[in-house]
């Protein structure tokens, strides 16, 4: 049997620790050869810096792939994060489309925002264009901004939300075509923090203890081990419950006074 092969788009964050520097090494770390697709180089991640650099990638794509295709390279899973522009997500469907394995496994983390705010660089329109993405996942990992952007709807914070306004927004997200939902960041009490999946039918949680920090890049953390855990076999709530796990342990591993992102580093040995 073929060793299996997933490609990861989304930027290079050239300092901060999110995006494609994190992702590789969790995905490598699962054992997964994992190729990249780099949508943008940026001299540091756009959160609590200014006056980073931005090189979009939008227009290498189409001759990368024509490459792949020439080489009959075929990828057995494709996780998609930080996406540049919305020609990009034109380009990656294409690439979805083409170069997939039969039964290729597709995670799209529409990376767009946090804490009820897109981030620089994001507008309705870019949100409107990755809600039609979506369409095209078997997993998608939404937070409760990227899902509100991604349903055109107002955002509702942590406290002002019960389990049946999760199920009906689980149902929402699902409406975008893909097969299965795994919502972050979903608190219903104040000492736990954690997440909701609905697979078509049913809904699962899964909470840890609620930890009172934020921290940057937790999402990417979150995504490449959720990848890398599906893809390497298992299901999609024990995925979500490993992925979760190893936020945590990143989180603990990090000094308060770190300025970006969590010290993943120091749990990659777990997160298996
Ligand atoms: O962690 C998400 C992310 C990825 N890539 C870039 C970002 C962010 C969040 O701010 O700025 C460039």
């Amino acid at each position: 049997m073929r060793e299996k092969r997933l490609l990861t788009i989304q930027d290079i964050s050239c300092v901060g620790q999110c995006s494609l520097t994190v992702a590789l090494p969790i995905l490598s770390a699962f054992g997964l050869e994992t190729a990249i697709l780099p949508s943008a180089v940026l001299s540091t991640h756009t959160g609590g810096f200014t006056g980073y650099t931005f090189r979009d990638l939008t227009d290498d794509i189409p001759a990368i792939a024509e490459h792949w295709k020439k080489e009959n390279l075929k990828f057995d899973a494709f996780y998609t994060g930080y996406v540049g522009s919305k020609k990009q997500l034109e380009y990656i469907s294409d690439i979805i489309k083409t170069l997939g394995t039969d039964n290729a496994v597709t995670v799209i983390d529409p990376v767009m925002g946090d804490n009820g705010k897109l981030y620089t660089g994001f507008d309705e329109e870019f949100a409107a264009e990755m809600a039609k993405f979506c369409s095209l996942a078997d997993v998608i990992l939404p937070n409760f901004t990227e899902a509100a952007y991604l349903l055109k709807e107002p955002y509702v914070q942590i406290g002002e939300y019960d389990e049946s306004y999760v199920e009906g927004l689980l149902k929402r997200l699902a409406g975008l075509g893909a097969k299965n939902v795994v919502l972050t960041g979903v608190s219903f009490d104040k000492s736990k923090l954690g997440v909701a999946i609905y697979d078509g039918k049913n809904i699962y949680y899964d909470f840890n203890d609620y930890l009172p920090v934020s921290m940057h890049g937790t999402g990417d953390v979150f995504a490449s081990a959720f990848t890398g855990a599906m893809v390497s076999g298992k299901n999609i709530q024990e995925a979500a419950a490993l992925a979760a796990d190893f936020v945590v342990d990143s989180i603990k591993a990090t000094e308060s006074t770190h300025k970006y992102g969590v010290r993943f580093e120091k749990a990659l040995h777990s997160v298996k």
